[in-house]
């Protein structure tokens, strides 16, 4: 096994290395972390959850995913940070001891795996899945328009070469319906946490439309909360709202799904940074991102873990 300890956080990693990770972080913590493999990407790539568990059936769980969009690196590298926190805080750290006393964390780290290579070796800025497009020399879908929520509305493309393309059916990406089948099989998850970037937005429901969600106040307020634990570190500063207003109108969203499929507390995150590097966040800025990240995401686990 590789070593888990020696890891270095501070950089950007291939997927390549980032499985034999999750192997050496399995074998350093078998007590508490399990590899769950919920299916495989259109090109045949395996699909990994990392499971923290103390026991228990079918606990109630939270399911947090990064690196959906491929480009977005600071996502996928603040949840490695964030696994390894994660368990090295079990037994030492109260909060996160009596969190995952009572609950499940299933933490899919790179969600869109084909994209993800394909950034290391050939677009740094490709966002979608890799999937054909019948008909078209443009190849992808957009995997967070393409969920069954509001699907082919406005904030959607229809064409097969725009970013936001969402695709010819609802769950159509494998990568997507992977997901809709763990989560609907589970049937326990009591908060989705789908991790982008950039931006630095916190945000809740609905992207498809405008409309308040039942629960907006609840969710703005535990929102507001979680940002200020983010930047009592280092002063980031977060906004929060509903994905319509805060950012724009995108339909066919994770979130919105999760929301509509009874899963109360989903939210999705924006991290760092508001655009000077974009997507191509310097490296010495991922511990940074992370750390703060963190503390809005145990924030709102442990409001999740209480409610
Ligand atoms: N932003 C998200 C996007 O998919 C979003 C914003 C989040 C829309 C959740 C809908 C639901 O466009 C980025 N940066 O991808
Ligand atoms: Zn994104």
């Amino acid at each position: 096994v590789g070593d888990a300890k020696s890891f270095n956080y501070a950089t950007y990693h291939q997927l390549d290395t980032i499985y034999s990770w999750m192997d050496s972080m399995v074998a350093s913590y078998p007590n508490l972390i399990s590899k769950v493999q919920i299916g495989r990407s259109y090109e045949n790539r395996p699909m990994y959850a990392l499971k923290f568990s103390t026991g228990g059936s079918n606990r109630p769980a939270i399911w947090i995913d990064a690196g959906i969009h491929s480009r977005e690196w600071i996502s996928i590298a603040s949840a490695l940070w964030m696994a390894n926190k994660m368990a090295t805080d079990f037994g030492v750290d109260a909060s996160v001891t009596s969190l995952l006393g009572k609950m499940d964390i299933y933490l899919m780290i790179v969600t869109n795996p084909d994209g993800y290579v394909y950034t290391h070796n050939s677009d740094r800025m490709w966002r979608k899945t890799r999937s054909v497009n019948p008909g078209s020399s443009c190849r992808g879908v957009d995997p967070n328009r393409n969920w069954n929520a509001g699907f082919g509305g406005p904030g959607a493309s229809n064409n097969p070469c725009s970013d936001s393309y969402h695709g010819p059916s609802a769950h159509s990406e494998i990568e997507v319906k992977n997901i809709v089948n763990l989560i609907k099989n589970h049937g326990n998850f009591k908060s989705f946490i789908s991790i982008h970037a950039y931006s630095q937005l916190l945000m809740y429901p609905y992207g498809y439309t405008c409309n308040d969600i039942p629960n907006k106040a609840e969710l703005d307020s535990v929102g507001q909360r979680a940002v200020q634990a983010l930047s009592s570190l280092y002063g980031t500063s977060y906004r929060v709202g509903n994905i319509c207003k805060i950012i724009y109108q995108a339909s066919g969203g994770s979130i919105d799904w999760s929301y509509n499929n009874g899963v109360k507390y989903s939210f999705a995150f924006e991290l760092r940074d508001t655009g000077r590097y974009g997507f191509l966040l310097p490296a010495n800025q991922i511990i940074p991102t992370a750390t703060e990240t963190w503390l809005a995401l145990k924030y709102i686990m442990e409001y999740v873990r209480d409610h």
